[in-house]
């Protein structure tokens, strides 16, 4: 009895050296990981985690890098998945490297690609206002258009959200100032409010969507071959009728914008952002307990211009209102006083000739899951490229 137990004993102590012998001859090897960021992104590469396991789950780990992003995992010899993922302000990223057989030292290399844009609103995506001249030679200005996107990964509701415009560019500082000179706080809305027609939920906006608000809503090539936009299959159109007797074009099919502001005259025929006079664009959005009609039409809510025997109201909207902006200005340098508010917008922009038919068009920052996701740092000077071909629902597979 006792000799088995000594037996027992000794296969029992046996195994265990073998199995310690087993795993101190195991080799490890060293596996340097590098994390770097895809191409045009960025962002802190310190203590970053990168896991590993194996294939069959059965071992993982989990390290942090080191300033450089660089992590050293010892491992025996298999076959092992290596994931990471992190965020910036803007993105959050992840990699995964699965089934990399470790026989020897190796090098990794972790590149991070962007999986979700963390921020964004409505924006405006493309605006074209410089608008195209006939073949002889006349203004042809009715083919402007403006599209507004959902830079998020939320839907947006459209129902409040309206597009207002500034005085045009002009070679005088802007008037709408406080005795420091800086701007007003109210912003100074010229010739007409649209809004989205919807009663509060009716218009939503999906994700990395946009629609397209056209002057006209025609094939304006079949009208002007000069024109470089078919714009009937506009989302909105803009109306002017009931306030000039009728002289614009309705497209039955295509539902006309709100306009619930309107001091442009009899006579005005139609465009939204003059070719020639560059007026800044704003995208603001009436807060849920204003009734968008009645802060027009209240007189505290509008003003003559400062200084002038001009009898025109211009409507008056807090800065706080604003969504987006762009400060258009004239391509003549002289003509180029801010009128929008830094935080609104820091830069400027405009295209280098009236009816030279170019759009302006925000850059396109990122695409994930071919959803595009626009540069907006409220710097149009930044943010924007002048002179490009309208394209109504712009799309590409190219980061500008
Ligand atoms: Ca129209
Ligand atoms: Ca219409």
């Amino acid at each position: 009895m006792s000799k088995l137990v000594n037996f027992l004993m000794i296969m029992f102590v046996a195994t265990l050296i073998i199995s310690c012998d087993n795993d101190e001859d195991a080799t490890l090897y060293n596996v340097n990981v590098v994390v770097t960021y895809e191409q045009d992104y960025g962002g802190s590469l310190d203590g970053i985690t990168v896991k590993v396991e194996n294939a069959s789950g059965s071992f993982s780990q989990e390290l942090q890098t080191d300033a450089q992003g660089k992590v050293i995992f010892n491992l025996e010899s298999g076959e092992y998945n290596f994931s990471s993922s992190t965020s910036n302000e803007d993105f959050s990223f992840s990699v995964t490297k699965s089934n990399v057989s470790i026989t020897e030292d190796i090098n990794i290399n972790l590149v991070l690609s962007p999986i979700s844009y963390l921020k964004g609103g409505l924006i405006f995506s493309q605006v074209y206002y410089s608008s195209s001249k006939t073949p002889q030679n006349k203004p042809y200005m009715v083919d402007e258009f403006i599209e507004i996107y959902n830079n998020s990964n939320k839907p947006v509701y459209l129902d409040k959200v309206a597009v207002g415009i500034l005085r045009p560019s002009s070679s005088k500082p802007s008037v709408w100032v406080n005795n420091d000179g800086t701007l007003m706080d109210k912003i100074p809305l010229n010739m007409m409010v649209i809004r989205f027609p919807g009663a509060g939920k009716d218009i939503s906006l999906e994700p990395y969507h946009s629609v397209v608000v056209a002057s006209d809503a025609i094939n304006h090539k079949e009208v002007n071959s000069n024109s470089p936009v078919d714009l009937s299959k506009a989302d909105y159109e803009i109306y002017i009728g009931d306030f000039n007797n009728g002289i614009d074009a309705d497209v039955p099919s295509v539902t006309n914008m709100d306009i619930p502001f309107y001091n442009a005259g009899a006579k005005f025929k139609e465009y939204m952002i003059s070719p020639t006079g560059a007026h800044a664009i704003v995208l603001f959005e009436f807060p849920e307990n204003v009734n968008p009609k009645d802060y027009c039409e209240n007189p505290d809510n509008l003003s003559k211009e400062p200084g002038s025997s001009y009898t025109k109201e211009y409507l008056l909207i807090p800065k706080e209102w604003v969504i987006d902006g762009i400060e258009i200005v004239s391509a003549s340098p002289k003509k180029r006083h801010k009128r929008l508010h830094e935080e609104i917008d820091a830069g400027k922009i405009w295209c280098s000739a009236s009816y030279n038919g170019k759009s302006i068009r925000r850059k396109v920052k990122a695409i994930i899951d071919n959803n595009l996701i626009y540069l907006d740092t409220n710097n149009s000077s930044n943010d924007f490229l002048a002179d490009q071909e309208p394209i109504p629902w712009f799309s590409t597979d190219k980061i500008d």
